[in-house]
């Protein structure tokens, strides 16, 4: 008996699949299929599959052309499949030639034509691309055009910018650019916010008012009265509104949230999170650092989201230290807040004038998450007990510091017509009424 081996991930299965497997099939008497796992596709760079692995099992198993289905996990697992299932040839479309000769040490492989004309791509940006807009500070939103370029569904077509001489490249290539907030929205099914936080309220609400989605960096309001106001309204026209906080999205970031609430390290007693980078402020007056992000708005948001996602929003005491760079009190250049909870205690640290480790560290009766610095751009952390042989190392593979995740998690969301899960409504509502609290000096105090 020929044993054949195919793999792939068989999103949205099309008829350049099928004829892959028919010609599989017939190379010999028994064929095995890999369909690769999520995870798998994920650390691969494929993050724009559209069905879970389950349901593209399905389809695989509804061609009726597979003997037998197995999940591809990691790489390197191909080597292992060949000598455990005895197979005699591994076989894969063209568009991967050489790229597998190390397996002919273990068994044949055949490099089948691909179909000209069809692919998962192709069929998953032909419906229509959601247009976004831009609007904010330009070298961040630089980087949100690069990383949209790898999403499929969605097309930046719009930039609301000040000066529209001096752009950084790509955002100069924006199709659409105006200095008007309004005529961008008129031009656009969805608006990315990455103004200034006091803006945040005004601009998304206008966004949500004139039907358009919105994905607005956190905090998104700097009250709980307006965050509250402003996911209501979304519901009620049926847009979505997301946060934008990238840490959020990160797959090593949302599997630590997981590994902890299943009670790998017991009961929880304390978060601490740090998050800071240093600003140049010299030659900065004090009129101009109220139009600055302040140290609480920069990393605030970020610190608190291990916070509440693990101890809840509802803590009994909180205090707040800062130290200010102006009179005003508008830009604190460091803030430490202190929360006492039921049963548990939570510290951040923020600063763009002060530089501390950034780390984040989850402390339970049975043993410690920590994450290294920057633990805001998760891509690895240990669990660790007393007695370090039982120490886990985990790693997830982090692609455009996250901001690739949430822009797909935003256009999922989209296309589902319902919010995802990764950061809960009360965990926003926490952050915009901490920013209250900040400004208006209550729990505060100054060193
Ligand atoms: N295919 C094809 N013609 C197309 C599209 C795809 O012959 N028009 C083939 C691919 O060459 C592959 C199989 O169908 O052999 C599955 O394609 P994908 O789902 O795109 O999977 P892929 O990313 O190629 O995974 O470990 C995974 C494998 O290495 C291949």
């Amino acid at each position: 008996m020929t044993k054949v081996i195919t793999y792939g991930t068989f999103d949205l299965l099309h008829y350049g699949h099928i004829r892959l497997l028919e010609r599989a099939k017939a190379l010999g008497d028994y064929l095995i299929v890999g369909v690769t796992a999520d995870d798998y596709d994920k650390s691969r760079g494929k993050i724009n599959v559209k069905q879970p692995l389950i349901e593209r099992v399905e389809a695989v198993r509804g061609t009726g052309l597979a003997d037998e289905i197995i999940i591809e996990e990691y790489e390197g697992q191909k080597i292992d499949d060949v000598r455990r299932y005895g197979v005699d040839i591994f076989t894969v479309g063209s568009d991967w030639v050489g790229k597998f000769d190390y397996l002919k040490e273990y068994c044949q492989v055949v490099y089948l034509d691909r179909t000209e004309g069809i692919s998962s791509s192709k069929l998953r940006t032909e419906s229509r691309k959601i247009a976004l807009g831009m609007t904010g500070d330009a070298p961040f939103l630089g980087k949100v055009k690069k990383e949209a370029e790898f999403v499929n569904g969605m097309e930046v077509t719009g930039l609301c910018a000040e000066n529209r001489d001096r752009l950084p490249e790509p955002l100069g290539e924006i199709p659409y650019i105006t200095s008007d907030y309004g005529r961008l929205l008129d031009r656009v099914d969805a608006v990315y916010i990455h103004s200034h936080p006091s803006d945040h309220y005004e601009q998304v609400k206008e966004a949500l008012c004139r039907g358009k989605h919105v994905l607005c960096e956190s905090p998104a309001a700097l009250s709980r009265k307006q965050c509250v106001e402003l996911f209501s309204l979304a519901k009620e026209k049926g847009l979505i509104l997301m946060e934008a906080l990238k840490t959020a999205y990160a797959t090593a970031y949302s599997r630590l949230l997981l590994l902890v609430k299943t009670g790998k390290i017991g009961r929880l007693a304390a978060v601490d999170a740090t998050c800071t980078s240093l600003e140049d402020l010299s030659g900065v007056g004090e009129e101009q650092l109220s139009s600055r992000w302040n140290s609480f708005c920069e990393w605030g948001p970020t610190a608190m989201l291990p916070i509440f996602q693990l101890l809840g929003t509802d803590y009994r005491e909180k205090r707040i230290v800062s130290r200010f760079a102006d009179r005003k009190k508008t830009y604190d250049t460091f803030t430490k807040v202190d929360l006492l909870y039921r049963d548990a205690v939570a510290s951040l640290k923020v600063g763009k004038g002060v530089k501390s480790e950034g780390e984040l560290v989850i402390s339970g009766t049975r043993g410690y998450v920590y994450v290294p610095a920057p633990w805001w751009k998760t891509d690895y952390f240990e669990i660790r007990y007393e007695n370090p042989a039982e120490n886990k190392r985990c790693f997830y593979q982090l692609d455009g510091e996250g901001i690739r995740y949430e822009l797909v998690a935003f256009v999922r969301s989209i296309e589902r017509g319902r919010p995802n899960t990764y950061i809960e409504r009360p965990v926003s509502e926490a952050i915009a009424g901490m920013m209250e609290d900040f400004y208006a000096g209550k729990d505060v105090r100054e060193i």
